[in-house]
């Protein structure tokens, strides 16, 4: 099985298991994790769960996207969209669960990891920690609830991170309030096993073990950030960073030249819409009736061709540009799905 779950003592612990994948979450993984979670939320014996990877370099490097997009040329996505269905009601599980929960972001964290890792109360950085919403590289968008999450962090970050899929290392993540601790890996065992013993004491286990982060690079770009990803349309961000006249506005525009301009123009829609939105719950019904759609637009089948199964990172695009987009098609891709089909909490 790839996720190994144990019961030490008064405290659960789930392990992601699949290192050649680099943890990337499949539909079993899904439902294993599920199933232990609602089993420790309703067992007073549980005071708490750790969420970490068994070995290798990756906690989670996302979800199964080659899988749903073999659904996707063969089904009609069903497969696909039960995935999604699945796995964002085991982020909603993890955003309301009662009792503390610790995940431990010690290796690659991207895409579906991130959704693990940040409903969690306490979430731990290492220098191993990379950190990144990339889906705008394979025709995705910023999902498990990630529209939550970056639509409440400083300034003009969340936008920026979910346009350019900008990777963090643990000091970013902490600096960001995306980890709420910094380790050093050598230490995450002992940690453990004290938690383990006294789940009362996560708050100060974590404190007496964290050390001094290394300084985050990124806040030096805050300004580039909040000035030239200021605004709300794509091409006015493109434009924006098109006449400045420095290297990394360069660096940023051919970034966001090289993704799905549809991606762009949904993550971009999402994350100022999810600052209004009430509930996490309401957001994650918001990213599937979207994850529903774009999984049958063009640009997920050939990103995750060109990323993952072909790997010649050279995606043809449709529309190959912004200005291709119309705001109808967005509506068309925010709108509610029929009710039957919409996506509900476990
Ligand atoms: C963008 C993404 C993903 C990605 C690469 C991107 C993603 C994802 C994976 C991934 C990585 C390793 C695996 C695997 C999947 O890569 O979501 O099965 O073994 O899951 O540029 O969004």
């Amino acid at each position: 099985m790839d996720v190994h779950s144990h019961r030490h003592g008064s405290v659960g612990h789930l392990s992601l298991a699949r290192p050649r994948a680099l943890n990337a979450l499949n539909l079993a993984m899904i439902e294993a994790l599920t199933r232990a979670l609602l089993e420790w939320r309703d067992q007073p014996a549980v005071a708490a769960v750790l969420l970490d990877h068994a070995e290798g370099r990756g906690f989670c490097a996302g979800g199964d996207v080659a899988a749903v997009r073999r659904s996707v040329l063969e089904d009609g996505g069903s497969a696909g969209r039960a995935f999604f269905m699945a796995e964002y009601r085991l982020n909603q599980l993890l955003f309301a669960f009662p009792k503390p929960v610790v995940a431990f972001m010690d290796g690659i964290t991207m895409g579906g990891g991130v959704g693990l890792a940040l409903p969690a109360r306490y979430r731990v950085a290492t220098e191993h920690t990379l950190f990144a919403m990339p889906e705008a590289a394979i025709g995705l968008f910023p999902d498990v609830g990630a529209g939550w999450y970056l639509a409440r962090l400083p300034g003009r970050l969340g936008p920026y991170l979910a346009l350019t899929g900008a990777r963090l290392d643990g000091g970013e993540c902490l600096w960001a309030g995306l980890a709420t601790h910094y380790l050093p890996s050598e230490a995450l065992a002992e940690a453990k096993a004290l938690i383990a013993d006294d789940p009362a004491a996560i708050r100060a286990i974590l404190d007496r073990f964290s050390i001094a982060a290394p300084a985050p690079k990124l806040a030096a770009d805050l300004g580039s950030i909040d000035r030239l990803f200021a605004a709300d349309r794509l091409e006015d961000i493109m434009a924006a960073l098109a006449k400045d006249s420095s290297e990394w506005a360069a660096e940023a525009l051919a970034t966001l030249r090289a993704k799905s301009p549809l991606t762009l123009k949904v993550a971009l829609r999402q994350i100022a819409q999810a600052r209004h939105v009430a509930s996490f719950a309401e957001e994650m019904r918001i990213e599937y009736r979207l994850a529903s759609r774009m999984i049958a637009e063009p640009d997920f089948a050939e990103g995750v061709r060109a990323v993952l199964v072909d790997k010649d990172n050279a995606p043809r695009w449709n529309p190959a540009a912004p200005e291709g987009i119309s705001e109808a098609k967005l509506d068309e891709l925010f709108a509610p799905l029929p009710i039957d089909e919409e996506w509900t909490p476990l």
